[in-house]
C-alpha cells in the first residue's frame, strides 16, 4: 500500500505498512484499483459524451466508487471486491456505449489501453496484488513525484467533489455537465504523458467545478430543508432513549427522524450533522434533541460512553471498539467490516431497536447550549447592520477559521488562534475544526454574535457567497475586505475547497496543521507565488502580521 491523501499520513509522507486511519493494506490496494477502474470507465464515458452519449447509471458509478474511496468512508474489502465487479460491468457498457456512438456518428472507435482495457482478477488476493501495482508510488516511479503528486491533487479533489456531488444527488439536484467534468478529468488523468503545467491548470479548473457541485448541494440542502435560521443547539444529553446520527447526509437525519417519531427515542446530532438543527425542515422535529460528543476524532470514546444506537451516514468512521459494534450502525457509502449495514431501502429499525434495547441517559443533564444557523441567508439579512458596524469602526476584521479536525497535537493553534481574535473582530466558521473552540463563549458585538456558525464543510460556498456579497457592499474584491482565511485540512473535500478558493483568486489563505504530502515542494512555491498562500505559523506571529 502506499496512501498520502489525507493530513494524517504517516511521517507526513505516506502511510506503507497500514493506514494511520486504521485503513489495512488490503483495503489501501482496492481503493486504489478501484480509482485505476473508474478511469477505465470514464476513458470512455468521456468519448461517449463527445458523441452525444450518456448512462446516468455510468455517471452515478463513477461518482459513487470516488466517494466510497474518501478517507474513513469504506474499511469493508468485501465491499470493494464487490464495487470492482461492479467496475468491470460498468467499464464495458461504457465500452458499449462509445461504441455503438462511434457506429452511429460513422466514425472508427479508438482502441482504449490502460484501465479501458485492464483484464480484472477473479479472486480477492489476486485484485489486492493488482491494486499494489497502481499505488501513487507506483505512479511516482513512473512520472516522477512532482508531476505524480499533481496528478493526486487533481484526483484527490475529484474525490472530494463527488462526496458532495453525492450527496446533492441524493436531494434530486444533478446537473449533466459535472458528470462531464468527472469523465473528463479521470480521462485526463489517464493519460500516459502528463505535464506540470496542464496539470496545475486542471486543479484549478477542478476547483471552479467544485463551486458548481458545491452550489448543487447547496440547492439540495436548502431546497429541501429551508434556509438556516440562528438556533440555540442543546449540548448537554436529556433523560432517555437516544441515537445519534453522524456524517454529512441530511436525507439520512430526516428519515431517521420520521422513522422514531412517538417513538420516545431522542435524536442526537453528532459532528459534521450539528448544522442540521438550523434548518426549518429539520428543526420542526420535536425529538431532534440535541448535539452530542466532539469532532470525530473523540469518536472511539464517546461513542463507547453513549447509551443509544449510532448511525454513520458517511465519513468519518474509526475503527468502533467492541462496547459498541452490535449499536453503531452505517449507511450509504459508509462500511466497517463486521458493522450492520443499512442498505437503500433505509429501513434504520436495527437502529431503533439496538437504542430501544441501550439504557439511554439516565436523567436531564443542566441545559447548555451552542448557536448555529449562519448561513448566507441568515448572515446577509443581517448585512446591513454588519456593514454598518464596520464602518463605525466596531467589526475590524473577520476570520473564517475553518476546515476539519483532526488528532494531531499542532491543531491546538486554531483553539489557540480564535481566543487570540481581538473582541472587535468577528469569527466565520464551518466544517468539523469548529469544534476546537465552539464551546467557548465568545460575547457579541452589538448583538451580532462573534463566532457565527455557517455550517458544514461544504457549506463553504455559503460563506464564499457572504464574502462576495460584502465585497459588492465596500466596492472590492474579496482580497480587499478585512477578511482573512485560516484553514485546517484533513480529508479530500478540503482539497477540492481550496483549490475553489485558490480558483476564485483568494490570497493569503493560512493552511495547516501541515501541508499537504502530495503537493510537491516545487508545487507549493508556485502556490505560494500565485496566491500567497502559507502555512500556517505561531498565533502571535499570524495575528500581528494579519491585523498590522
Ligand atoms: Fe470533518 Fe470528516 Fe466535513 Fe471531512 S467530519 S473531516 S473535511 O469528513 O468533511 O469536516
Ligand atoms: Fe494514511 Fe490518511 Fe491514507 Fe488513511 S487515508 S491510509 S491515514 S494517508
Amino acid at each position: 500500500m502506499f496512501c498520502y491523501q489525507c493530513e494524517q499520513t504517516a511521517r507526513g509522507t505516506g502511510c506503507t505498512a497500514f493506514g494511520v486511519c486504521g485503513k489495512s493494506p488490503e483495503v489501501a490496494d482496492l481503493q486504489d484499483l478501484l480509482i485505476y477502474a473508474v478511469k477505465g470507465i470514464s476513458m470512455y464515458a468521456h468519448r461517449a459524451r463527445l458523441l452525444g452519449s450518456r448512462d446516468r447509471e455510468i455517471d452515478l458509478f463513477v461518482v459513487e466508487a470516488l466517494f466510497t474511496t474518501v478517507t474513513n468512508v469504506n474499511f469493508d474489502e468485501d465491499r470493494l471486491v464487490s464495487l470492482l465487479a461492479r467496475a468491470e460491468t460498468v467499464r464495458n457498457r461504457a465500452r458499449d456505449l462509445y461504441e455503438a456512438a462511434c457506429r452511429e456518428a460513422g466514425q472508427e472507435a479508438e482502441a482504449l489501453g490502460g484501465p479501458a482495457s485492464f483484464a480484472f482478477a477473479a479472486a480477492k488476493e489476486a485484485l489486492i496484488d493488482q491494486g499494489g501495482k497502481v499505488t501513487p508510488e507506483r505512479g511516482a516511479e513512473r512520472h516522477g513525484d512532482v508531476v505524480q503528486g499533481l496528478h493526486d491533487l487533481v484526483l484527490l479533489s475529484l474525490k472530494g467533489s463527488a462526496a458532495y456531488a453525492d450527496h446533492a444527488q441524493v436531494l434530486g439536484q444533478e446537473d449533466d455537465a459535472v458528470y462531464a467534468f468527472f469523465h473528463e478529468f479521470l480521462d485526463f488523468l489517464s493519460r500516459d504523458a502528463l505535464s506540470v503545467d496542464d496539470l496545475v491548470g486542471k486543479a484549478l479548473e477542478a476547483g471552479k467545478w467544485n463551486i458548481r457541485v458545491m452550489e448543487l448541494l447547496d440547492a439540495a440542502n436548502t431546497g429541501t430543508y429551508g434556509h438556516p435560521v440562528p438556533t440555540p443547539v442543546r449540548v448537554t444529553p436529556l433523560a432517555g432513549k437516544a441515537i445519534l446520527v453522524s456524517g454529512h447526509d441530511l436525507k439520512d437525519l430526516e428519515l431517521i427522524l420520521k422513522q422514531t417519531e412517538g417513538k420516545g427515542i431522542n435524536i442526537y446530532t453528532h459532528g459534521e450533522m450539528l448544522p442540521c438543527h438550523g434548518y426549518p425542515e429539520l428543526k420542526k422535529y420535536g425529538h431532534l434533541a440535541g448535539n452530542y460528543g466532539g469532532a470525530w476524532q473523540d469518536q472511539r470514546e464517546e461513542f463507547d460512553a453513549f447509551p443509544g444506537a449510532i448511525v454513520m451516514t458517511t465519513n468519518c468512521i474509526q475503527k468502533p471498539k467492541d462496547s459498541y459494534k452490535d449499536r453503531i450502525f452505517t449507511t450509504g457509502l459508509v462500511a466497517w467490516p463486521g458493522v450492520t449495514h443499512i442498505g437503500p431501502d433505509k429501513d434504520f429499525s436495527p437502529a431503533v431497536e439496538a437504542a430501544l434495547a441501550a439504557p439511554g441517559f439516565e436523567k436531564d443533564e443542566p441545559e447548555k447550549t451552542i448557536l448555529v444557523g449562519f448561513g448566507r441567508n441568515a448572515v446577509l439579512g443581517a448585512a446591513d447592520k454588519v456593514v454598518e458596524l464596520v464602518r463605525a469602526g466596531k467589526i475590524r476584521h473577520f476570520f473564517l477559521i475553518g476546515g476539519c479536525d483532526g488528532a494531531k497535537s499542532g491543531r491546538n493553534y486554531y483553539t489557540d488562534f480564535a481566543r487570540a481574535v481581538p473582541e472587535d473582530c468577528v469569527i466565520l466558521t464551518l466544517a468539523c475544526g469548529k469544534y476546537r473552540f465552539n464551546k467557548l463563549d465568545f460575547g457579541d458585538i452589538e448583538g451580532i454574535p462573534r463566532l457565527l456558525d455557517v455550517g458544514q464543510c461544504n457549506d463553504a460556498f455559503s460563506a464564499v457567497k457572504i464574502a462576495m456579497a460584502l465585497a459588492d457592499v465596500f466596492e472590492t474584491d474579496v482580497n480587499g475586505l478585512p477578511l482573512s482565511l485560516i484553514l485546517s485540512w484533513y480529508e479530500q473535500k478540503a482539497v477540492c475547497i481550496l483549490l475553489s478558493l485558490l480558483y476564485l483568486g483568494v490570497k493569503d489563505i493560512r493552511l495547516g496543521p501541515s501541508l499537504p504530502a502530495f503537493v510537491k515542494a516545487p508545487v507549493f512555491e508556485v502556490l505560494q507565488e500565485k496566491f500567497n498562500l502559507q502555512p500556517i505559523g505561531s498565533v502571535e506571529d499570524d495575528l500581528r502580521a494579519i491585523l498590522g
